[in-house]
């Protein structure tokens, strides 16, 4: 029978010299570590043998909330290796945020950072889960310590292209958090998509920069580097002068958009400096026109843009060498986020769900083999969200040109990107309900040179009160994950609503879109 399971198609992509390097880190400061092929391949046996060790349920989830580290990588292999479920959390996610996601998944492993073993094991063992393990990012915690004890041999679980892999939770515009699940299948198919469709090439190097706790610097990323047996320069945390310094000995470049911004605002960038670089890649968040041209004459390079969601990986990319299924074309269009990748069915809606012609704008919903199984738990809310012929309805609004080239124009969920993570407002506004001297209230994305987006939030008092707003933002900043807090916060009379009732939005935008230009 054929293991499915995605470790076995990574491990075998690595090279046959397993002494070369596979990672190495960098942070500007000490001295880099080396971890070649062969370290990967013991280090995540170890951990899978650990976590068999435990004896727990098939597809159990490891549920982890430690920072950026390769040992935390390695660990998201050994899940897999081991055949559980990972389950990523933002580092700066705060215990009501942990404790939900806890008892949502259940999971009966977690692994936390040793400063936040106190509170994180007590909402762990209080939601029934079996172990908790710490993991610093000086390799220091009880994870490794047990890790050591095991044998370094280890066979791959065996998995079918149906089992989940990961548990990715992304906000709903009502309610909570909902996990998508995405399977062995949705991965490996995605990155040998992705793999020949960015060209990747013997030698290609990685610049990873990015967090390892969302698809893009967790799976895209990762499985980009790996699948090809190419190396990773590791920057633990983004440092735009210290990513700049090492273009120089890599090849590869993924970002948000916030990433390139700050990159440009460095006077080392120059064509030089970028000259060995094959590919820069965006995603995550809409690139900025502007960006997309200053990149291209201060390094020489065109950004190529991708876009893809949580529920689905990648879905669309502009090209890398000629697209032949687009007559052999080649530009990379600013503005537009490719084409659909190849397995990638992708069409735009009306609102009555017909197909709309060619260049019109409507919704875009999409269906693939990277398209994921469902939502966690969440069988009424997977099914509102796929049409009856088992289309993903995404959410993003946009239009196809008539050379195939698909746009981006707005979203019909109310939701803000802001430095490539994402922020519902219903989320931030039921919080703000809740704070004393809150009548209700109201959360818009304006524009913001650094973050792209950023969150303002309009409030109302209840009569008689008079809300401090720097209070009301220092209390929810006690709540709730630093990117998600308001920028900025107003008291005003009232919301402007419209016949329905309904607060309108759109002109909140308009008003306070000036705040940050
Ligand atoms: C940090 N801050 C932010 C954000 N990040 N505010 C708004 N939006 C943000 N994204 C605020 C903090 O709250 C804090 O405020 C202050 O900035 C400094 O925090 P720090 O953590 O030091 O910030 P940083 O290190 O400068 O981080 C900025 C960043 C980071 C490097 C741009 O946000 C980042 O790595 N973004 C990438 C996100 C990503 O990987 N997205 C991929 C999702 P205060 O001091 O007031 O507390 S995957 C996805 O979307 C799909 C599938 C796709 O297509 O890829
Ligand atoms: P998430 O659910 O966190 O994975 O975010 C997915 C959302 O990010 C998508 O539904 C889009 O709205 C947005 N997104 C991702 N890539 C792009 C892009 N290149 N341009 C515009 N929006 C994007």
């Amino acid at each position: 029978m054929v293991n499915l399971n995605l470790f076995t198609t990574l491990r075998a992509a690595f090279p046959t010299d397993l002494d070369r390097t596979a990672v190495e880190t960098a942070d500007g400061v000490s001295a880099p570590l080396r971890y070649s092929w062969r370290d990967l391949d013991r280090a995540t046996a170890m951990l899978a043998n650990l976590l068999e060790s435990l004896d727990l349920p098939p597809a159990s989830r490891v549920a982890v909330q430690v920072e950026k580290s390769v040992e935390a990588m390695l660990l998201y292999l050994a899940t897999l290796r081991a055949g559980h479920v990972f389950l990523p959390l933002n580092t700066a996610y705060q215990s009501s945020e942990i404790q939900y996601f806890i008892e949502n998944a259940e999971p009966a492993v977690v692994v936390c950072s040793p400063a936040n073993f106190g509170w994180v094991s007590k909402i762990a063992f209080n939601a029934g889960t079996r172990y908790v393990f710490t993991l610093g990012d000086d390799r220091s915690g009880s994870l490794l310590q047990r890790a050591a004890q095991q044998s370094d041999r280890h066979a791959p679980a065996v998995k079918n292209d149906d089992d989940l892999a990961a548990i990715l939770y992304t906000s709903g515009t009502t309610g909570r958090s909902k996990g998508a699940m995405l399977t062995h299948g949705n991965l490996r198919s995605n990155a040998l998509v992705l793999r020949d469709y960015w060209g990747w090439q013997p030698g290609d190097v990685l610049l990873h920069a990015l967090p390892i706790f969302h698809v893009h610097g967790l799976f895209v990323a990762i499985h980009g580097a790996l699948i090809n047996g190419s190396k990773m320069i590791w920057l633990s945390k983004f440092d735009p002068r210290l990513a700049v310094s090492r273009l120089r000995d890599a090849t590869v470049f993924m970002g948000v958009p916030t990433l390139y911004v700050r990159m440009l605002a460095e006077h080392s960038l120059t064509v030089e400096q970028a000259s060995r670089m094959r590919l820069f890649i965006s995603g995550s968040a809409p690139l900025l026109i502007e960006t997309f041209h200053d990149w291209k004459a201060r390094t020489g390079h065109t950004i190529l843009e991708r876009y893809g969601m949580s529920e689905t990986i990648m879905l669309t990319s502009n090209p890398c060498g000629p697209d032949a299924r687009h007559g052999g074309a080649t530009e990379r269009r600013g503005g537009t986020v490719g084409f659909p990748l190849p397995g990638v069915a992708l069409r735009v809606v009306d609102e009555a769900g017909q197909a709309v012609a060619t260049g019109e704008v409507g919704g875009l919903q999409v269906n693939g083999p990277n398209v994921f199984k469902g939502y966690w738990r969440m069988p009424e809310k997977t099914a509102e969200e796929f049409t009856a012929d088992g289309f993903f309805k995404t959410g993003d609004v946009g239009r196809i040109d008539d050379r195939g080239y698909v746009t981006i124009v707005g979203r019909s969920k109310d939701l803000i990107i802001s430095g490539g993570y994402n922020v519902y407002p219903a989320e931030i506004e039921g919080f703000l309900n809740e704070l004393p001297g809150v009548a209700e209230s109201a959360l818009v994305g304006v524009p913001h040179p650094d973050f792209g987006e950023v969150g303002v939030a309009v409030v109302v008092a209840r009569p008689g009160a008079k809300p401090d707003p720097e209070q009301l933002l220092a209390t929810l900043k006690q709540q709730l994950a630093n990117f998600k807090i308001p920028k900025r916060c107003f008291v005003v009379p009232d919301l402007p609503r419209n016949t329905m009732g309904k607060v309108q939005k759109n002109l909140l935008r308009e008003q306070y879109k000036n705040l940050f230009s």
